[in-house]
C-alpha cells in the first residue's frame, strides 16, 4: 500500500520556516465546476493566495495518498475528472486502502491541514444541515469537522441550498465561533447577506489571526468559520437565486438523490437553472476567499513571530 498521508516538500519548508500557508480543497474544484473552467478556478485560487503572501497548499488523494500540497499536474489531474471520489472524514481510509483518487471536502482537507499543521483553509462555502434535516437526517461531516478540528475556514458563508438557522443552531451546539468577516450578517454564498445575524465580528486579517491564534492557546480544538460576503459585483439576484434553489430541490426531491449526492446535484441544477451565473458568482468567491484567508495566514504568522 503506498503511503496514507504526505505533505509536499515546500510546504513542509515554508511551515517549518513559519511562513504562511493556506489550505484550499478539491471537491469544490473537481465537482462544483466542468472542465476546464475547474482547471482556470484552480489556477485563479493558486494565483489570488500567492498574491496575498502566502503559499497555496491544494489537499486531495492522489493514487490512495491523502496530500498537502498537490503539484499542478496533480491539481489538474484532480480538476480533470468530475466523477473522482468525493472524500470526506468516512472515506478517507477506503480511498486510500483502495489506491483511488479522491477530490476532498471541507472536513477530509481539514483533517488533512491539521495533521499538517496549516491553520487557515479557503474554500467556497461549508456544508450544513439539509433543509428536510427532521426526515432525512442529514447534516454535512463539515459540522462535525469543525467542532473537533482547529482549522480556521474562510468561506462565504453557506448556501441557502441548507437550512440556515439549524445550520447556525448545530454549530453553536459544537463550540465553532462563526465570524463574519466585515460583516454582523452571515451571507449566504451567492448573496450577500441571509439576514441571520453572527455572533462575532472582525474587520481585518490582524484581528482574525489574534482570534486564531487565541482559539489555538486556549487548546479548544474546534475550528473557526470565517464568513467572507462575496464581491458586491458577483453577487445574484436574491429572488432568482432563490426560485433556483426551490426548483433544484423539487428536482433533487423527484429524482430521489441523497447522501453525498446531493450537493453536488443541486450546485449542478442551480448552474444550469442560471445559465452559468451562478458558477461565476462561486469562482468569484472563491477567489475573495482566497485573498482573505492569505490575509489571515500572514497575520498569524507575523503575530507568532
Ligand atoms: N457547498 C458548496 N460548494 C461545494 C460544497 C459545499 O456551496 O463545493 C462541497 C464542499 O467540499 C463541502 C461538501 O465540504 O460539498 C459538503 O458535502 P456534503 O453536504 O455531502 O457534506
Ligand atoms: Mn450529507
Amino acid at each position: 500500500m503506498a503511503d496514507v498521508f504526505r505533505v509536499s516538500e515546500d510546504v513542509r519548508a515554508a511551515l517549518d520556516a513559519g511562513r504562511p500557508v493556506v489550505a484550499l480543497e478539491t471537491t469544490a474544484i473537481a465537482h462544483g465546476f466542468p472542465h476546464p473552467r475547474s482547471l482556470e478556478v484552480a489556477a485563479g485560487l493558486d494565483r489570488a493566495v500567492r498574491e496575498g503572501g502566502a503559499l497555496p497548499a491544494f489537499i486531495g488523494v492522489v493514487a490512495g495518498t491523502l496530500t498537502v500540497g498537490l503539484a499542478q499536474r496533480e491539481v489538474e489531474r484532480l480538476a480533470s475528472q468530475p466523477d473522482a471520489m468525493k472524500v470526506s472524514r468516512r472515506d478517507l481510509a477506503f480511498a486510500a486502502s483502495t489506491g483511488q483518487d479522491g477530490a476532498t471536502t471541507v472536513a477530509a482537507t481539514m483533517i488533512a491541514a491539521a495533521r499538517a499543521g496549516i491553520a487557515v483553509f479557503a474554500t467556497g462555502g461549508i456544508g450544513g444541515v439539509h433543509r428536510g434535516v427532521e426526515q432525512t437526517l442529514d447534516v454535512s461531516a463539515d459540522l462535525e469537522e469543525l467542532g473537533r478540528t482547529p482549522v480556521a475556514v474562510v468561506c462565504a458563508g453557506a448556501k441557502s441550498i441548507l437550512d440556515l438557522p439549524r445550520t447556525m443552531e448545530y454549530l453553536e451546539t459544537r463550540g465553532v465561533p462563526v465570524v463574519g468577516y466585515r460583516t454582523g450578517v452571515l451571507p449566504a454564498f451567492y448573496v450577500r447577506e441571509s439576514g441571520i445575524a453572527v455572533p462575532h465580528r472582525v474587520d481585518d486579517a490582524a484581528a482574525a489571526a489574534r482570534l486564531v491564534a487565541a482559539q489555538r492557546a486556549l487548546g479548544l480544538g474546534a475550528g473557526i468559520v470565517f464568513a467572507n460576503p462575496l464581491p458586491e459585483a458577483a453577487a445574484l439576484d436574491p429572488e432568482r437565486i432563490e426560485a433556483a434553489i426551490a426548483d433544484a430541490l423539487g428536482d433533487a426531491g423527484r429524482a430521489g438523490i441523497g447522501g453525498k449526492e446531493l450537493t453536488p446535484f443541486l450546485l449542478d441544477r442551480i448552474a444550469e437553472i442560471t445559465g452559468g451565473e451562478s458558477l461565476a458568482a462561486n469562482a468569484a468567491l472563491l477567489e475573495g476567499n482566497a485573498a482573505v484567508a492569505a490575509g489571515i495566514a500572514v497575520a498569524l504568522a507575523a503575530c507568532r513571530r
